[in-house]
């Protein structure tokens, strides 16, 4: 067993350690606060090779692997969690297209979303199909060269700001999630209402809901054969998931520095408040959940660049990610106190960015029922097909 990082997957660390401390961290509050979305960086992230590391260079990729999205989106999520949603949606789709995409979609599509030249998303969730993805109800009709899609998907992730991205869809109603499919669109067709959406945290990553009355997307968009939706729906999660519990890994970090900073500076009837065995005692929990959940989150990683089934472990991680940030932000809320109840310090928007980690790509609770079911041997996690 080897803990350590290769010279080149360090010095991808770096690099994007130094790009979120020198262009993300001095505008992160103004940012956060106005709720703006910054193209600008996304692009920047795009120049820098951060959206390709799963993709090989024929389609403008760098092929250093899954454990090398994972520590660039640590990085950035550690300065920015808001930022790293943006790696999520160029990733996710241009993954996905790169595993189930004909070769005409490869080279047509995934470039684009590499680069950042185009912003990406992925459109899953409905009003009623959140956890139950086989519950949508959206569906694309085929009409000659097209499908024609109706429906609505809400709370996704660059929805007021995408050029184009995954959506699923049923093509047949009548089998249940045997009957959905998967396409790559682009928005820029008639058919398209968008209405954006205010959450309490991950400001910075716009949020909307995605109608759709009659929209085309041209057949060849595709994704497989019609019914492959839901198969390949969970194989992105996959994916996707370990981008979210990378995210998780920076907040906790940075809700585990603050603390520890201010414990070191602060004085409370005459001494450091660090030397109070009860913030030791939140100090050691908040190290050993994260450096936990760090472990599981790379073993994950390390297993997806081997090829080999991830699916549990990922679901292990982001829930452990998840955990690990809320715990952290919460113990440095303890700490900071009125420091970070006030809106003028970084620990609030910690607090309100790690609740999207029990949220967003399955919440705590189905990582748990993954988890619990795979060990109890009601549906197996790691498939091979
Ligand atoms: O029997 P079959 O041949 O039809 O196949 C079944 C099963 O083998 C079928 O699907 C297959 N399957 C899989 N195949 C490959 C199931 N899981 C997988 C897999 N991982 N790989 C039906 O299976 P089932 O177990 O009966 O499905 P289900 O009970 O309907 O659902 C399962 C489950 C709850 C795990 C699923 O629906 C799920 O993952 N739900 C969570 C939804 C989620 O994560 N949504 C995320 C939305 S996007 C988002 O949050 C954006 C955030 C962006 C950001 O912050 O970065």
């Amino acid at each position: 067993m080897d803990f350590e990082l290769s010279e080149e997957l360090i010095a991808v660390r770096d690099l994007a350690r130094e790009f979120a401390e020198k262009e993300i961290a001095p505008t992160a509050a103004k940012d956060d606060k106005e709720k703006n979305f910054r193209a600008d960086l996304v692009k920047k992230m795009g120049e820098l090779g951060f959206y390709g590391t799963m993709i090989p260079e024929n389609y403008r990729g760098n092929g250093l692997g899954f454990l090398a999205m994972v520590l660039i989106t640590e990085e950035i999520a550690r300065v920015h969690s808001a930022m790293r949603v943006a790696i999520n949606m160029q990733v996710g789709p241009a993954v996905t297209l790169l595993q189930f995409g004909t070769e005409e979609q490869k080279q047509k599509l995934i470039p684009p979303l590499v680069s950042g030249e185009k912003i990406g998303c992925f459109a899953i969730t409905e009003a009623d199909a959140g956890s139950d993805v086989a519950a949508l109800r959206t569906t694309a009709t085929k009409q000659g060269e097209k499908y024609l899609l109706n429906g609505s998907k809400l709370w996704i992730s660059n929805a007021p700001v995408t050029n184009g991205g995954l959506v699923y869809a049923y093509t047949d109603r009548s089998q249940k999630h045997r009957g959905m499919s998967a396409f790559y669109a682009d928005w820029d067709q008639p058919g398209l209402t968008r209405r954006s959406l205010e959450t309490m945290g991950a400001n910075c990553s716009p949020l909307g809901e995605l109608m759709f009355d009659n929209f085309p997307i041209p057949a060849a968009n595709l994704l497989g054969n019609e019914g492959d939706g839901f198969k390949i729906c969970m194989w992105q999660l996959n994916q996707t998931r370990l981008n979210c519990a990378a995210g998780a890994l920076g907040v906790a970090r940075a809700a585990k520095e603050a603390a520890v900073n201010y414990c070191n500076q602060r004085v409370q009837f005459g001494q450091k408040i660090g030397e109070f065995q009860m913030n030791q005692d939140l100090i050691a929990q908040m190290i050993a959940h994260e450096e936990a959940a760090r472990l599981l989150v790379y073993r994950a990683a390390w297993l997806a660049d081997e090829k080999k089934p991830n699916n549990l472990e990922t679901s292990v991680g982001k829930y452990a990610a998840a955990e690990a940030a809320n715990f952290a932000a919460d113990a440095a809320m303890k700490i900071l106190c009125a420091y970070v109840y006030s809106t003028q310090f970084l620990v609030e928007r910690y607090y309100r960015d790690a609740k999207s980690y029990q949220i967003v790509e399955g919440s705590s609770n189905v990582q748990k029922m993954i988890i619990a079911q795979d060990a109890l041997g009601y549906r197996k996690a790691n498939r091979t097909s």
